[in-house]
């Protein structure tokens, strides 16, 4: 339920006289700037909640920092925003804020990953990428790819490069990919760690990995920039990634586009459509129209690589109709 009517409100003396629209306040909190996916993420929802379409944002951006986001979720309570929205950097420790917010009657709405709550009433909807999906897709790609260049029996060697530790993108992509990796004997785990979802990080861990892992042939990277980190980890090794080193990534944005179409450096990406702007404010006019909604709405997600195999589209078949 929306927390007030927002009633037309008359002016006051002094003022035009004619009733106008209160503007509607969001306040978002957002995980940060990681990634190219946050950034678009970011500008969907600056793209969609403006002055013009009736809103006010106060956004903020948490440095990754889960504390961060807890602070920037009291601000709003405090500020008694008509709708707080939260991308949880990571999916537990916020039953207590989220009580407050609901104690003060104002709506929250999720937005991206996850949270792992005891009583889902504390947020009324989430609208996010079926993570786990994601990770199985990668899996579909590379056992048809497998197949495709007679591998298919061969002992494969794969790295998990994983997102944020505890972020449901990372805990769903990566029970999808183990999943796939315990059901094939010949495929082996030879290293897993964290990336944090940047290219630095990504491309120091995938460093270290090459110097203490002899035969590596996939990559999976639970994020582009992740993937691009070690494209350059696996150059600087003198191995080229794409060919010596099958690069599988997640989200599907421009630069892995250009990756697969181009350069060859990325083998296959898996989308997780971070314009999620639009699908918040459709949640929040139905609620504001005193309507009900979902409590879990997945994006429209899907994959890509060079030729079309193991359920993928064809990157330059898609590449036109591409929005991020
Ligand atoms: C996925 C999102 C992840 C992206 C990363 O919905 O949470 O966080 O895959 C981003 O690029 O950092």
């Amino acid at each position: 339920c929306a927390k007030k009517d927002n009633q037309t409100t008359a002016t006051g003396a002094g003022n035009s006289g004619s009733a106008e629209k209160k503007l509607i306040t969001v306040g978002y909190a957002q995980v940060g700037a990681e990634s190219d996916w946050r950034l678009a993420n970011t500008q969907s929802f600056k793209d969609t909640f403006t002055e013009a379409n009736g809103y006010k944002l106060i956004f903020d951006d948490a440095q990754q920092k889960q504390e961060n986001q807890i602070k920037a979720i009291r601000n709003f309570i405090q500020q008694d925003v008509d709708y707080i929205v939260v991308a949880p950097v990571v999916e537990t420790g916020w039953e207590t804020v989220l009580q407050e917010a609901k104690d003060q009657r104002i709506p929250v709405v999720l937005s991206d990953r996850q949270m792992k709550v005891s009583d889902d009433s504390l947020y009324l909807a989430w609208v996010g990428g079926n993570f786990l999906k994601e990770g199985r897709d990668g899996v579909k790609w590379l056992e048809a790819y497998l197949e495709s260049t007679g591998r298919a029996n061969d002992q494969i060697n794969i790295v998990d490069l994983q997102g944020t530790i505890g972020a449901s993108a990372q805990v769903g992509r990566t029970k999808g990919i183990v999943e796939g990796i315990e059901a094939h004997s010949n495929w082996n785990l030879v290293a897993q760690q964290t990336g944090e979802f940047t290219q630095a990080k990504g491309q120091e861990v995938m460093e270290s990995i090459l110097k203490s892992v002899d035969k590596i042939d996939v990559v999976f990277a639970e994020n582009d920039d992740m993937g691009r980190g070690a494209a350059d980890a696996i150059k600087a090794a003198g191995k080229v990634p794409g060919k010596d080193i099958i690069l599988i990534t997640f989200d599907a944005g421009k630069d892995a586009f250009d990756r697969v179409i181009n350069d060859g450096t990325f083998n296959c990406t898996v989308e997780c459509n971070p314009l999620h702007g639009p699908r918040v404010a459709e949640i929040i006019k139905t609620l504001e129209a005193g309507g009900t909604v979902d409590k879990i709405q997945y994006v429209v997600e899907e994959m890509f690589d060079k030729d079309g195999i193991g359920g993928a589209r064809k990157a330059a078949d898609a590449l036109p109709e591409r929005k991020y």
